[in-house]
């Protein structure tokens, strides 16, 4: 523990107050913005027509080619990807859409430079709709009822144990006060009638199952695939048990967000989504699911999980699937953001000069930007964020603001040539992180000062050549 505070002998005064109100300042939600439009749909013909979407016209198969084109565009492009012709059924896949931070900043009107805090202020700062979640009594589309196994059922890992619907998100109500509830759950198709459903423990609808249990009920849920964008970005938000995720999803798009009645069980879904799969969660009955090649790369093996029981399939007639391969930028972006803006939340509540936080290259490295306003100040921001998340923060590294944390190098940089890595990395040991761990493999925490020494910060100063950023390398290179 002996860091910086000792290196730093002359600390200066604290200057929360400035900080804080600079930094809440900026309520960038600019009303009425809205280049994605309300639809999945629109969204995707927008990123055809600026060059974003790739479209594969030969038929692929679902049972693992699918997955490995999507993931070589992921290696290459990073760009979107539509499947017109998929072995099995008649749907297009899309894929990827939502596979970058500039896209889904694109989708909220922020800026991606600076997307924590923006998102924040997003959520938190801007006016709700005026009546936000009108009721058709009619949808806007044409619909059809079809079989479960008319969509796509698609396999993506080697030893997958079944085909799955990765990119569904279910929208059941609170049994005791109705309010909804958005969340992604990955299904294991079983039949037409069963798919079984991995609720991980304290998500609100692993909580609304239990309780619907404890009275002896089924909960009706309702599966969304290709909800509208703004409901896909609210299910992944990390808000309270109380709020209603619909809701927000509307506050996100700036506009109301119609809703329609299902066919079969008593919920109201946005009338866009393009698939709708209605069933209920069957009480105090587990069923084995797995194997699954999971988010962090291996494989969860079988277990007991939740069955849900299918009780109809609606569809837009001309319905695109969604499709995400598990751990892919498109999924681990989404989880990022949501822990992200936690975070940052939590620990702009605290401490002054929280610029920015990120979640590279994966879930668990909190990587979290500062502006140091006084010595020792680096430290605090690490002990806050241990404590303000304790399920994925196993390692954190707190840079300066000159650091971009969206270039793990840059961030390497910074702990290479800013960090006594003797004295700058707290190690916490017997400490939980990841909550699926039964061997303790995620226990201990490390957290790493990579700031550079606030009474020598003139020292690291980053050189630059004046010019460089703003050269136009075919002017010089053209032959003459
Ligand atoms: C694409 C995607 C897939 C996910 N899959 C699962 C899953 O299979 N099981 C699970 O419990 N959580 C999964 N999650 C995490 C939760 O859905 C997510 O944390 C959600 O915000 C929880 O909502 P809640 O706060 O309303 O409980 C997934 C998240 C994403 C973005
Ligand atoms: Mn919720």
């Amino acid at each position: 523990m002996a860091g910086k505070a000792a290196r730093d002998s002359c600390g200066v005064g604290q200057t929360h107050m400035t900080t804080r109100v600079a930094a809440a300042s900026g309520h960038e939600y600019a009303p009425g913005r809205n280049p994605a439009g309300g639809t999945m749909r629109e969204y995707m013909q927008m990123l055809r027509a600026q060059g974003q979407l790739l479209e594969v016209h030969r038929e692929v198969s679902p049972k693992h080619e699918l997955a490995a084109v999507t993931q070589a565009v992921q290696r290459s492009s990073g760009k979107a990807l539509l499947f017109h012709r998929v072995t099995g059924t008649n749907l297009s896949v899309l894929t990827n859409i939502y596979g970058s931070r500039e896209r889904l900043a694109q989708i909220l009107s922020i800026d991606p430079a600076d997307f924590c805090r923006q998102w924040n202020n997003l959520v938190t700062l801007a006016p709700p709709v005026a009546d936000p979640l009108p009721v058709l009594s009619r949808s806007a589309y044409d619909l059809i009822d079809c079989r479960l196994s008319d969509l796509p059922l698609i396999t993506y890992a080697e030893h997958d144990g079944a085909p799955y619907f990765t990119s569904a998100m279910f929208l059941a109500r609170e049994p005791e006060t109705g309010v909804p509830n958005l969340s992604f759950h990955r299904s294991m198709y079983i039949s037409d009638e069963e798919l079984r459903c991995r609720l991980a423990p304290r998500h609100h609808l692993t909580l609304y199952h239990e309780k619907a249990e404890k009275m002896g009920q089924p909960l009706e849920a309702a599966m969304l695939i290709g909800p509208p964008p703004a409901a896909f970005l609210s299910a992944a938000a990390p808000i309270p048990y109380e709020a209603d995720e619909l809701e927000l999803a509307a506050k996100l798009q700036r506009k109301p967000l119609p809703l329609r009645p299902c066919r079969h069980v008593n919920l109201l879904v946005p009338d866009s989504t393009e698939i709708v799969i209605e069933g209920r969660f069957l009480p105090n009955e587990r069923r084995p699911e797995g194997p699954f090649g999971e988010f962090m790369g291996y494989y969860t093996p079988v277990g007991p999980n939740a069955v849900f029981e299918v009780l109809g399939v609606t569809r837009r007639a001309d319905a695109v699937f969604h499709s995400i391969n598990c751990g892919s930028p498109e999924e681990v972006l989404t989880l990022e953001l949501s822990i992200a803006a936690n975070i940052y939340q939590r620990v702009s509540a605290v401490l002054p000069g929280i610029l920015d936080v990120t979640c590279q290259p994966f879930v668990l490295h909190t990587v979290i930007k500062i502006r140091q306003q006084y010595e020792g100040h680096a430290r605090q921001v690490l002990l806050a964020v241990l404590g303000s998340e304790p399920t994925w923060a196993k390692v954190i590294t707190v840079v300066d603001e000159d650091v971009d944390i969206y270039d793990m190098n840059d961030v390497m940089w910074a702990i290479l040539t800013r960090s006594r890595v003797d004295r700058d990395t707290m190690i916490i040991p017997d400490t939980p992180t990841f909550y699926r761990d039964p061997h303790k493999d995620h226990w201990g925490r490390m957290a790493i000062d990579a700031t550079a020494p606030f009474a020598r910060r003139e020292e690291f100063v980053r050189k630059r050549i004046p010019g460089a950023d703003a050269i136009d390398l075919q002017a010089y290179l053209a032959k003459p």
